[in-house]
């Protein structure tokens, strides 16, 4: 028995043979199994010494066993290194991680600046009535400053895309009920322009007002001047030229100077040294009545910035089209 087993067990070429064999002779219906049953006919005196021998021979085959199922797996181990040898010391892949959208970041940018500032953040809707887009703001039918913005209409008669986030400042007025309002209003506004590099028709604005006693210009200033030096470098100078938008009186640009070892200067700025960044004002007593406050009484200024154009300055980016193709060689870079 031993000899045989012994013999069958060097014929196992591989992992699957020898477990065969080992049910062979250890499972259940297996070779063992039916040797030990013909104890039973062994008279008693040689039982002691079947039973021993029995014992012997299934631990000598099982240690033959064991040591063959490690010698064909270090075997297998030996063939898979050298025919797809892995080499450890290789740096592995790193994971792919996601990100935010550059325009996401900047406007995070722009939230904590003005967080700093006192300034809560409101969301507005991004479709509006004619109402709230242009007449509240001081743009009754048929005034001519409407064709400022190319809008989009809906096929619902009142209905447009806002094309600024300005009617924000009606909901915000209308919500805070007559008392001090200091908030951005970030959203995104639709014009129907032709598409180029400096404009899309879908675009991100972040409006801000302030409402109160004793609001000033100089507010304003101050305001805008401490976010240009956050966001464009401590250094910046701010120039404000005299504007019109009709839901402001007086109406401003406001402009950076732009840092002069910059070597896209020139081009940026056309060669002046100055870059427009936003549009702002007072809130024109119109519009502070539109919102349900008592022009006599208060008064408020408010700003409305293009966050993607504000980007493409900092990163001298020359084509807004980036922002929505979704092209990954551009987005990796933020
Ligand atoms: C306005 O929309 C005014 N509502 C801003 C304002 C608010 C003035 C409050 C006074 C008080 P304007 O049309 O200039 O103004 O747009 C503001 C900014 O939005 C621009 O400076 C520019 O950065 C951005 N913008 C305008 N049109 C586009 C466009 N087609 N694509 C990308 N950005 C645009």
């Amino acid at each position: 028995l031993e000899g045989q087993a012994l013999t069958q067990l060097q014929q196992c070429a591989d992992e699957t043979a020898l477990r065969a064999w080992n049910t062979q002779y250890f499972g259940d219906k297996g070779v063992m199994k039916a040797a030990m049953s013909k104890l039973s006919g062994i008279p008693k005196e040689q039982k002691p010494a079947f039973g021993a021998e029995m014992n012997r021979i299934k631990a000598a085959i099982t240690t033959a066993y064991e040591a063959a199922l490690a010698d064909t797996k270090e075997k297998a181990l030996q063939v898979s290194l050298t025919t797809n040898p892995l080499d450890v010391t290789l740096p592995g892949r790193a994971p792919a991680r996601g990100r935010l959208h550059p325009a996401t970041q900047i406007l995070r940018q722009i939230y904590s600046i003005f967080a700093d500032l006192g300034f809560q953040v409101y969301r507005t809707r991004e479709v509006e009535t004619d109402e709230l887009n242009f007449e509240f703001l001081n743009m009754p039918a048929h005034h001519p400053a409407r064709d400022m913005w190319d809008t989009f209409f809906t096929t619902t008669p009142g209905v447009v895309l806002r094309t600024h986030t300005s009617p924000g400042q009606i909901h915000v007025m209308r919500e805070a009920a007559g008392k001090p309002v200091r908030v951005i209003l970030p959203g995104m506004c639709y014009r129907n322009e032709a598409i180029s590099t400096r404009s899309e028709i879908q675009f991100y604005q972040v409006e801000g007002l302030v409402v109160g006693e004793g609001v000033t210009m100089a507010d304003l200033k101050g305001t805008i001047t401490a976010f240009a030096r956050r966001m464009f470098g401590p250094e910046r100078q701010v120039r404000i030229r005299s504007s019109y938008f009709p839901f402001t009186e007086p109406s401003i640009e406001v402009d950076i100077d732009w840092p002069k070892d910059d070597p896209n200067r020139d081009r940026l700025t056309k060669g002046t040294g100055w870059l427009e960044i936003l549009g702002a004002g007072m809130v024109h007593p119109n519009v502070l009545r539109a919102g349900g406050y008592d022009p006599e009484k208060v008064t408020g200024f408010a700003f409305g910035m293009g966050p993607q154009r504000m980007l493409m300055l900092k990163h001298a980016i020359d084509d807004i089209r980036l922002f929505w193709q979704n092209d990954l060689r551009f987005l990796k870079q933020f």
